[in-house]
């Protein structure tokens, strides 16, 4: 992949300047639209960086940045509406804060005190985080099947990266929303790498054009233009309420830091690759271009970094101060009758915890 492939599709060049006046006049966004976007993209770049900083001093046990993605996540998002299904990956951060997801709730999820992330996933329209590889698209396939047949109006939209349409789970739920017109968006964040495995490695083809398989729309867009995924996207959404059609969506971006904070990326990423996308940052391109056309200013800059600033001091004192969790609940949420070997372990654990209180006590 070069960032300049001319299959793009694209509103922003990135420099922020316009290459497509006809397409940007024809979004059906308000200015105040364009200033929440860049809110929620500057907002998930913090937050970001504060779970990676959580992490390193060993507050969350393992964190996947979504650096360098904010667009690809904020403009998809920004185009669903309230009656949507999300289901997310592991490094959806902006797409949970443009769906109004507490992110203490969602953060637990990685210190490992919280199964799945949030509380309510079915009242929030946003499913448990995702971390086996492309089995979520098949649940989407399923929510956006079961909504259509209940006459719902809304459509599912599944997160996920270049490395999941290497599984047969992604090609099963393609197929299956192909034959069964289940309104469902497949969105492919395509950064570049699956863990240390390359883009060239991983498929010999576009992944935009596997939807052709399917026998339903693939696009590719340029994943750091905000303004080009929002289109991609609201289109889709147009297409799967008027008859269920569904899209697969490939946003070209990268992924600008580590797989996770448990990677050393410098033993297989090229340095050079980093610096080409460097130029490219999407957040730096969608301040450009409202600078330009005067949407914002400086003062607007500088709220939105507090803000920023203010929730990440939030989420970082809800994840600090939280209780820890009753060891208890480890035993009592996957069995309806704990077998025997568990039950064993469970009182042994609880008859442990037991004797520490009481030392501390005496
Ligand atoms: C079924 C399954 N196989 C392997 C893994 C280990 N694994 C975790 S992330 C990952 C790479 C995924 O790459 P990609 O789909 O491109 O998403 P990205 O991490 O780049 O966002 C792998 C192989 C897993 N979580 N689940
Ligand atoms: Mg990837």
């Amino acid at each position: 992949m070069t960032p300049a492939d001319d299959e793009l599709a694209r509103i922003l060049d990135p420099s922020g300047a316009v290459v497509d006046r006809e397409a940007r006049e024809a979004l059906d966004l308000k200015e105040e639209d364009l200033r929440a976007m860049y809110r929620a993209m500057a907002l998930a770049r913090q937050v970001d960086l504060e779970c990676t900083a959580l992490q390193r001093q060993g507050e969350l046990a393992v964190y996947p940045p979504l650096l360098g993605q904010e667009a690809a996540q904020v403009g998809s998002a920004y185009a669903l509406g309230e009656e949507d299904f999300v289901f997310p990956a592991y490094r959806e951060v902006g797409v949970a804060i443009i769906r109004g997801i507490d992110l203490v709730e969602y953060t637990h999820f990685h210190r490992g005190t919280r199964h799945g992330g949030i509380d309510n996933p079915v009242d929030r329209r946003f499913a448990e985080v995702t971390i086996p590889i492309a089995t979520h698209a098949l649940h989407a396939v399923g929510w956006a099947m079961g909504t259509r047949k209940d006459g719902g109006r809304g459509c599912a939209i599944v997160y996920f990266g270049d490395g999941a349409t290497s599984e047969g789970d992604f090609h099963e739920a393609c197929n299956f929303a192909g034959v069964f017109k289940a309104p469902v968006i497949f969105f492919c964040q395509n950064n570049g790498w699956a863990i240390s495995v390359p883009l060239a490695r991983q498929t010999a083809g576009k992944i935009y054009r596997k939807a052709d398989g399917y026998g339903f729309p693939g696009v590719r867009v340029d994943g750091n233009d905000v303004l080009a995924v929002y289109r991609a996207t609201r289109e889709a959404t147009d297409r799967a309420r008027a008859d269920g059609t569904p899209t697969l969506i490939e946003a070209m971006t990268y992924r600008m830091g580590p797989h996770s904070t448990a990677d050393d990326r410098s033993r297989y990423q090229p340095e050079e690759e980093i610096e080409q996308w460097r130029s490219l940052d999407p957040l730096f391109r969608f301040r450009k271009y409202l600078e330009t056309e005067g949407a914002i200013d400086h003062a607007f800059v500088e709220q939105v970094e507090n803000d920023a600033g203010e929730l990440a001091a939030e989420i970082r004192t809800g994840i600090v101060e939280a209780p820890p969790r009753n060891v208890r609940e480890i035993f009592e949420w996957t069995f309806t009758e704990l077998p025997p070997h568990l039950t064993r372990q469970r009182d042994e654990v609880v008859a442990a915890l037991e004797g520490e209180e009481e030392g501390a006590g005496g």
